[in-house]
């Protein structure tokens, strides 16, 4: 959340005002830096053997390539999606036009304090401590579904179609994260429509982050590590790269696919699937030379959803792992502490 007293500099004016030393609000300490050598977690070599799974929706064994992903990586890449690969274009498109159009514009969408955390609009800064380092990071969020929060005159005029384009590619990626958690929950022997149902009506956020040049790459991040909070997280990028997830204590870089679109299993799937699926951790790294775009849309439960553990993936051997949980409490406790670098699912472990 921003507040007008402590609002942060756009990063895009400071990259853009050529600032030669990152500002002392991004320099990461040294075991959260992407720095190899000071990292907690190593970074893989570039040319790492292990790579995020890429599914084709569209082959007979989608069902079990999506089982193998969401158990060892909580994230993989879909093709045979259905999607029109013009409207990934467009939605990145529209998004690079927003980011790269007169300062004075885009302040005219900037997120508005008085809503609170999560606010709609043009922001810098997620959270509401102000000690907490800051993300080398500029975004638009959208609140996009259910219809009743989806107000188009929230967002950017002065971009020919970009309204018209965020309403298309928002109903078009309901669709695809409903087919997704369908094959997800069949993949687990559940009802196709349990994890839909246990989720309840949703909630989608789209946000564009705009990663701008940064003059000390080594000591920032672009976003710190997290795992995301709802159901599941469909992903586009440029071809910049920049993404990394978390697999077996080394960060994975994550190129960007021609027409794929990376799933990111969050942590109420994690929950309701009782730890068999991982939510997976990333976070997103700078360089000095490029900026770089990603598009994320966000399926999340309403605030007031209570989530609990599939009573089918409990028995003895697998006890339950999680604490039911009120979305909207879930969701105060990261935004009051940010993740710190730690899971905020950690928090509802049950002890065995
Ligand atoms: O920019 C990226 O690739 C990551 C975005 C992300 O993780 C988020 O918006 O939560």
């Amino acid at each position: 959340m921003e507040t007008a007293a402590a609002a942060p500099p756009r990063v895009q004016a400071l990259a853009d005002a050529g600032v030669s030393l990152l500002p002392a609000q991004y320099v990461q300490p040294p075991e959260l830096r992407p720095d190899p050598t000071t990292t907690t977690h190593r970074r893989a070599p570039t040319a790492a053997s292990l790579s995020v799974p890429v599914v084709d929706l569209s082959s007979p064994g989608a069902g079990d390539a999506v089982r193998r992903a969401c158990a060892e990586w909580g994230a993989f890449h879909v093709v045979g999606h259905g999607v029109r690969p013009g409207l990934l274009d467009a939605m990145r498109g529209a998004g690079l036009a927003f980011f790269r159009s007169p300062m004075e514009e885009k302040l005219r969408f900037a997120c508005d304090q008085a809503r609170g955390a999560a606010a709609e609009g043009y922001g810098s800064r997620m959270l509401a401590n102000d000690d907490s380092v800051l993300d080398w990071r500029d975004y638009f969020d959208h609140h996009t579904l259910p219809d009743s929060r989806r107000d188009p005159t929230r967002w950017p005029d002065f971009v020919p179609g970009y309204r018209d384009t965020v309403v298309k590619y928002s109903d078009s990626m309901k669709d695809l994260a409903q087919k997704l958690l369908r094959i997800v929950s069949e993949s687990l022997n559940l009802p196709p429509s349990y994890i839909e149902e246990a989720v309840g009506e949703v909630y989608q956020n789209i946000t564009v982050s705009y990663y701008s040049p940064c003059p000390q790459p080594d000591l920032a991040l672009g976003l710190q590590s997290h795992s995301d909070m709802g159901a599941i997280t469909l992903l586009i990028q440029d071809d910049v790269g920049g993404l990394e997830v978390l697999k077996d204590g080394l960060w994975i870089p994550v190129p960007s696919l021609p027409d794929g679109i990376l799933v990111i299993l969050a942590d109420q799937t994690e929950i309701i699937t009782n730890g068999r699926y991982k939510s997976a951790v990333h976070r997103a790294i700078v360089n000095a030379d490029r900026a770089r775009l990603s598009v994320a849309t966000f399926y999340d439960p309403s605030k007031s959803r209570k989530i609990c553990t599939a009573p089918q993936l409990v028995s003895k051997e697998h006890p339950q792992k999680y604490r039911d949980v009120i979305y909207g409490d879930y969701v105060s406790s990261w935004y009051s502490k940010g993740p710190e670098g730690k899971r905020n699912i950690d928090a509802l472990l049950i002890e065995q």
